[in-house]
């Protein structure tokens, strides 16, 4: 399929998916989330792909939701905006997605990066929530996916006074898996994303739904929770697969059923 706002590769079990709005630093328009969420979606269903990757250029993973094309928007035209679905799209993707982040992730950049699973961020990477200077807040889950990140402190920093975070601070902090130098955070990200496609791919969906459970759950129906994906794995020939390997000391062979 060709797109005209991203590039969409494989590599290995990974699909990539890449914003290519170089002229407006990646600005989240809808033709280009349309696209991303077209892309991420085709790969979720790809057998053949174990997990994907979402990234931006050098200088920016994306700068935000595109503010020249909501500049003059009324209430009701952003209440009938469909842009909030690309998130909740995000959300039901199955496979693990791991944002490999560059330059800016500023606003809806931020909090794409954010929904991702795991962030690989390169020593240029600037994360922040600067829509206090528009005049409005973070629309597609800054508050709450930063705060839980970060703590109340520090997001009330974020986002009341555009506090932005280096790369190094947000690894502190928890934001982000690892921190790479420029050159090869791409590399990196994609390294990451290949080591978990080649592990079993069911159990890969049960453990990311289990911990995304934590943000939906309290502990003890978390728990529950937990328990149910792990009796239900054993109705796996992945689960038959990984102990039998174990016990002959032999490599797995996954089979994904
Ligand atoms: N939208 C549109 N264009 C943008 C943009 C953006 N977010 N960010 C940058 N650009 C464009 C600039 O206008 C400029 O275009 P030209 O003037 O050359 O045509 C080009 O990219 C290069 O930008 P700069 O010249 O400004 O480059 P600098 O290096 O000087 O500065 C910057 C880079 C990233 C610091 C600066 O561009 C900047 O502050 N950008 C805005 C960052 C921002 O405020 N982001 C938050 C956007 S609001 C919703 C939920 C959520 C949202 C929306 C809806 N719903 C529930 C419906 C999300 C909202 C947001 O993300």
């Amino acid at each position: 399929m060709s797109y005209e706002f991203i590039l969409a590769r494989v590599e290995g079990k990974v699909g990539i998916v890449q914003f290519n709005r170089p002229k407006a630093l990646n600005a989240l328009s809808p033709g280009l989330m349309g696209e991303a969420m077209t892309a991420v979606e085709t790969f979720d269903a790809d057998p053949a792909i174990g997990a994907i990757v979402i990234t931006g250029s050098e200088r920016a993973f994306a700068a935000g939701a595109d503010i020249k094309e909501m500049a003059q928007a009324s209430v009701v035209e952003m209440l009938g905006n469909p842009f909030i679905d690309y998130w909740d799209r995000l959300r039901r993707v199955r496979k693990p997605v791991i944002a490999a982040v560059s330059g800016f992730a500023l606003g809806g950049g931020c909090e794409l990066a954010m929904a991702c699973d795991m962030i690989v961020a390169s020593e240029s990477a600037q994360f922040g929530q600067p829509e206090i200077n528009l005049g409005v807040i973070p629309g597609a889950g800054g508050t709450q996916r930063m705060t839980r990140a970060v703590g109340k402190a520090l997001a009330m920093e974020i986002v009341l006074n555009d506090r932005r975070l280096s790369a190094a601070e947000a690894q502190q902090f928890g934001l982000v898996n690892r921190v790479v130098p420029v050159e090869v955070y791409l590399e990196e990200a994609v390294k990451l994303a290949q080591q978990i496609a080649e592990r079993a791919p069911v159990a890969l969906q049960m453990a990311k739904e289990a911990i995304n459970a934590v943000y939906e759950m309290p502990l003890q129906s978390g728990l529950a929770h937990e328990r149910r994906l792990f009796y239900m794995l054993f109705a796996t020939a992945d689960q038959k697969e990984g102990m039998d390997a174990f016990v002959n000391k032999r490599k797995a062979d996954w089979q994904g059923k």
